[in-house]
């Protein structure tokens, strides 16, 4: 099984954690950024990150990704069955894909992708993403439980891994989260799961970190 997509990509992370912690064996494959790739671009029609190809099964956008791993391996259940606990996993994964990610990511686009990529940065929209994501650290700060604990349930859930994986890219970003302490326990204590730690040290040391 492939995995289509570098890992800075907090989807991609995402996906690759899932698979990890579910023990499903699979193969990631980074992509090359605005660079024809027949392979890659028969499996993502419109050349998003992630993607995945399971012999002639092929299917993109992490949430699919995962849905397709647990179906495939149950256990252990990244997403729970009673209905209310599923429906708070829905909603983090939601709140982390969609309201996380876009209130950081100009912040990380602009300061460690584009010079990475050697793409010209817009700094001010790097400035309004600083101040948009305030509000979304102040929420999770009112609902994060104790290291040790989990954002539903009494298990990790797909809900800690979406929601903590946009947190690697602050951390490349070296953004300073101690205005928001129980936030960064817990979210320290997920980047350091087996299932992201390695893939995160690799990613730091891009920037030699
Ligand atoms: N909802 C999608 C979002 C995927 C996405 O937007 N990925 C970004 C990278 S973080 C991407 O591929 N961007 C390249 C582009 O938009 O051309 C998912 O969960 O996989």
């Amino acid at each position: 099984m492939i995995v289509y997509g570098g890992t800075l990509s907090p989807f991609v992370r995402k996906a690759l954690a899932a698979a990890a912690e579910k023990g499903i064996a699979v193969e990631s494959k980074p992509t090359r950024f605005g660079k024809p790739d027949p392979e890659f671009d028969a499996v993502s029609p419109f050349r998003k990150i992630p993607a995945l190809r399971d012999g002639d099964f092929t299917v993109c956008d992490s949430s699919a990704i995962v849905h397709y791993f647990e179906a495939i391996k149950p256990q252990p259940a990244l997403i729970p069955a009673e209905a209310k606990d599923r429906a708070r996993v829905i909603w983090f994964e939601e709140f982390a894909d969609t309201i996380l990610v876009n209130a950081a990511g100009p912040m990380f686009f602009n300061r460690v992708v584009a010079p990475l990529l050697g793409m010209p940065s817009d700094e001010e929209a790097a400035m309004k993403s600083e101040t948009a994501i305030v509000p979304v650290l102040d929420y999770l700060e009112s609902l994060v439980p104790a290291p040790g604990g989990y954002l539903v349930g009494d298990s990790l859930s797909l809900a800690d891994l979406a929601v903590a994986s946009p947190f690697a890219n602050l951390r490349h970003l070296k953004f300073d989260l101690t205005r928001w302490p129980k936030t960064m326990a817990w979210s320290e204590a997920m980047l350091a799961r087996p299932s992201f730690a390695e893939m995160v040290a690799r990613e730091s040391a891009m920037f030699g970190g």
